[in-house]
């Protein structure tokens, strides 16, 4: 279906598709669309994506909200990718406080991935995930159940709380499932300056990203430091094991949603390998693709990187001032022993 490129919905359970504005508009959907493809998979391994799904790519529509301004995170490029289950601004909200546990989040939003792959990697079915669109939000969502209007938020115990690292360690306190905090007194103090890393690598990783023209040896000069930086860090509890510390856990959960998009853009977007040279990171990629809780909140690779494409082709980590300077940005290496 050549036409179907700017507002259609697809359930991705079958081959058809209908008209987003005319939702009764059912066509047979033969070839189906590359971007919409990979959904199935999210769907056949989330538990929050049950029976038939549809998705949405709907890029004018958001031009025309201009989005541009009014998203952190949810920039046009993001909002092209709507999983129809979302709540909406036309959705109802769920009856809050009502003694179920829910965790608020976006498939989309790599913050709320972390929370996500918490919730699964512990087992918590308890928690009712409930996903929310990035690009229509519910009003009810900032008034009534998160003011701060982002996701992920937990909804417990008649409170809602944000923020995906504070929601981490939440979950470990409150909440059974095997522990995903480290407990031993070092391993808490060196889980604490790694994640803390975190916002260094995406500045230098979407700084790079941001380099018009650049060749590869542009790239590594301005990300390469902060990627040496995970693959030193990476190195020091290899004889534990191919994780962070060790074993699996909290800065493998804080880390993964950032490392993957970085890694998909530059392969693919900018014929650079964050792997090269750098075999701690290429077996952590390796064994992070063994936890079964991080897979089944992937998204696939082509989604991602037509997502960080659009990004870049509307430059928007200039446009939301993330990078700023690209000579002050490049990320230097701490050392992590
Ligand atoms: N610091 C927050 C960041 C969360 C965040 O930025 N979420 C984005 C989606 S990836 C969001 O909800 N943006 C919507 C908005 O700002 O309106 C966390 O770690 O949870």
């Amino acid at each position: 279906m050549a036409s179907c490129c700017v507002s259609c919905v697809i359930p991705v359970s079958t081959t058809t598709f209908s008209i987003a504005n005319n939702p009764r508009m059912i066509c047979s959907f033969p070839a189906v669309h590359p971007v919409i493809r990979p959904y199935p998979q999210l769907l056949r391994n989330s538990n929050s994506f049950q029976g038939q799904s549809t998705y949405c790519l709907n890029s004018q529509l958001v031009h025309r909200k201009g989005y541009f301004s009014v998203c952190s995170m949810a920039p046009a490029a993001v909002a092209s990718f709507v999983n129809s289950q979302d709540l909406d601004s036309k959705s109802e909200c769920p009856p809050l406080f009502d003694g179920t546990t829910r965790l608020y989040y976006s498939a989309l939003c790599p913050y709320a991935q972390r929370v996500w792959i918490a919730q699964k990697y512990k087992g918590l079915d308890e928690i009712e995930c409930v996903p929310i669109s990035l690009s229509d939000k519910p009003a009810w969502y900032k008034e009534k159940v998160y003011p701060v209007g982002k996701v992920p938020a937990l909804e417990h115990k008649g409170k809602v709380k944000g923020e995906s690292l504070d929601l981490l360690e939440y979950l470990d306190q409150e909440f059974g499932g095997p522990t995903i905090g480290p407990t031993e007194e070092d391993k808490k103090q060196a889980a604490a300056e790694l994640v803390k890393y975190i916002d260094t690598l995406g500045k230098a990783g979407y700084t790079a990203l941001s380099l018009k023209d650049a060749a590869p040896a542009d790239i590594d000069k301005t990300v390469g430091p902060a990627f040496d930086y995970v693959e030193n860090a990476l190195g020091k509890y290899a004889n534990e094991g191919p994780f962070f510390l060790g074993k699996f856990g909290l800065v493998d959960i804080a880390y993964v949603p950032f490392i993957e998009r970085l890694e998909i853009a530059f392969s693919g977007l900018k014929n650079y390998d964050v792997t090269a040279g750098r075999p701690n990171l290429a077996k952590w990629l390796k064994a992070m693709d063994t936890v079964d809780a991080y897979n089944e909140t992937k998204l696939e690779r082509s989604v991602l990187l037509d997502i960080y494409k659009r990004m870049l082709e509307m430059d928007y980590f200039r446009k939301v001032g993330i990078v700023t300077d690209e000579k002050k940005a490049a990320a230097t290496p701490v050392a992590t022993n």
